[in-house]
């Protein structure tokens, strides 16, 4: 067998030798970077040929990831094709659409976006068609950490200098324009935009938003995924009214934290998106650092940023972070694992972060007892479903992000525990989607992206939650 698989980038300038390893980790790496192959386009990688067959922005933060262990080139590639399809006002739009891809194959496709007509004020590209909303901010946190990977290569492209001013514009879009609730957080204004689309947390504030008929519009997702385990059709008429309603709006945001200017009947402040904010925070101080500015500032404001969310999302009393619901300025009292995200933020204090791993831990997440990956969402919540999107299953990218949080914060036995069930059921699920929390049973499409970048993050040494810890200092 030829055990050197070669990774070439289309008009770059180096391939990379990848030998495959013989550890105890050796079949995941392999079979990943088979799955990294296959989604590769050229310029960037689909979570999936069949369900998800365009650029999305959080996945390639997550890709690129891993893809630096491969090809530290190809890596920075896949995140500098995302950022040219930056809008003016800031904005990273969350699919980028590839115009080989026939226009059925996904819903909603370019034309129900209309990106260069109906964002042309806010300024979208004009020779690029993307979606109008945006993904979770991973992206300076993957350019730090790709930069890491091979700083020569890096420094010779110029690659942090050429993704620093639009990676500081896109915070900057999300910390003005996308204060809605007036308290300094960001807030999305489309569940699609946290990422976890089907989670309970948005049932109570998607219970304002009027569906489109079901007659308007043609879901391409059932073609390739189980009807049980996908959002239902109520779901996504909301999905689709809440994005028609703010493409017809010219994709206007709600102006320096003005409450009820903002795009629509739903707004929500939600932990995950917000940590991460604060995370690529801290790594845009090391890049600024890096590129001989001081990060000083942007740390500061990252420090400050993590007192900001305690203060306004966390709950002592239920011992985790709830999703704040702009429109009523109340908690939703769904526990979704975007609670448990803050984790990974260096400053959380003390307390918090024990109190965080003790619910991780104890029943309603069941890590380590009755769970190996961690849950989507609450094992005894009332909307809890084993199989169904976002309400219950097990996803790679966030349990990703729990390893890595609780490395930051010295939880080392667990986090290892964790790394090691990830493994195995990237494996053995064949780089599912997702997979049943309790058996591994994988759920969704196979041969997706971010399960296997991480996988292959995750069977590399450790260097990552060092990078994610406080020694920002530089
Ligand atoms: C809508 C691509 C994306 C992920 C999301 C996941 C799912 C899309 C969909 O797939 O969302 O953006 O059609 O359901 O929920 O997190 O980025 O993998």
């Amino acid at each position: 067998m030829d055990r050197t698989a070669q990774l070439t980038v289309p008009g770059a300038e180096r391939a990379v030798a990848y030998d495959p390893p013989s550890g105890p980790h050796a079949p995941p790496r392999a079979g990943a970077v088979r799955v990294l192959e296959q989604n590769w386009t050229g310029t960037s990688t689909v979570p999936s040929h069949s369900l998800y067959p365009h650029q999305w922005s959080w996945d390639s933060a997550f890709i690129a990831i891993g893809l630096r262990h491969l090809s530290p080139l190809r890596a920075q590639t896949e995140l500098e094709t995302l950022l040219a399809a930056q809008w003016r006002d800031g904005r990273i739009p969350h699919i980028v659409f590839n115009p080989s891809v026939p226009l059925d194959a996904y819903f909603p496709s370019p034309d129900f976006w209309r990106s260069s007509a109906a964002g042309r004020a806010a300024g979208a590209p004009r020779t690029v068609q993307t979606s109008g909303i945006v993904q979770p901010p991973v992206h300076a946190l993957a350019a730090w950490l790709v930069h890491r990977a091979d700083p020569v290569l890096s420094r010779a492209r110029g690659f942090l200098a050429g993704v620093y001013p639009r990676l500081a514009a896109w915070h900057r879009y999300l910390l003005h324009r996308r204060d809605l609730g007036g308290g300094g957080l960001a807030s999305v204004v489309h569940p699609w935009e946290q990422g976890m689309d089907n989670s309970p947390c948005w049932d109570a504030p998607l219970a304002r938003v009027t569906p489109a008929p079901a007659r308007s519009f043609r879901r391409a997702d059932l073609d390739h995924g189980a009807a049980e385990d996908r959002p239902t059709d109520l779901d996504y008429g909301r999905y689709v009214r809440l994005a028609a309603d703010y493409r017809d709006r010219g994709y206007r945001d709600g102006v320096d934290g003005r409450r009820g200017d903002g795009p629509g009947d739903f707004a929500v402040e939600d932990p995950a998106f917000n940590a991460l904010l604060i995370a690529s925070e801290h790594a845009l101080a090391r890049i600024a650092a890096e590129l001989g500015a001081a990060g000083t500032a942007r740390r500061a404001r990252a420090e400050r940023l993590t007192q900001v969310l305690v203060e306004r999302l966390y709950d002592p009393g239920r011992s985790m972070f709830f999703c704040r619901d702009v429109r009523t300025g109340d908690l939703v009292p769904e526990r979704g694992v975007s609670g448990l995200i803050p984790l990974l933020l260096p400053t959380l204090p003390r307390a918090v972060a024990d109190a965080l791993v003790r619910t991780l831990t104890g029943p309603h997440f069941g890590l380590g007892d009755t769970t190996r990956l961690v849950p989507s969402y609450d094992l005894l919540g009332e909307a809890f479903d084993r199989h169904r999107y976002w309400r219950g299953p097990a996803w790679f990218n966030t349990s990703w992000l729990v390893e890595r949080g609780l490395r930051v914060h010295g939880e080392r036995e667990r986090a290892d525990a964790l790394r090691t069930a990830f493994l195995d059921l990237a494996d053995t699920s064949g780089f599912a989607e997702y997979v049943d929390p309790y058996t591994g049973e994988a759920c969704g499409t196979t041969g997706f992206g971010w399960t296997a970048a991480l996988a292959l993050d995750l069977s590399h040494d450790q260097t990552a939650s060092s990078e994610l810890r406080g020694g920002d200092r530089g």
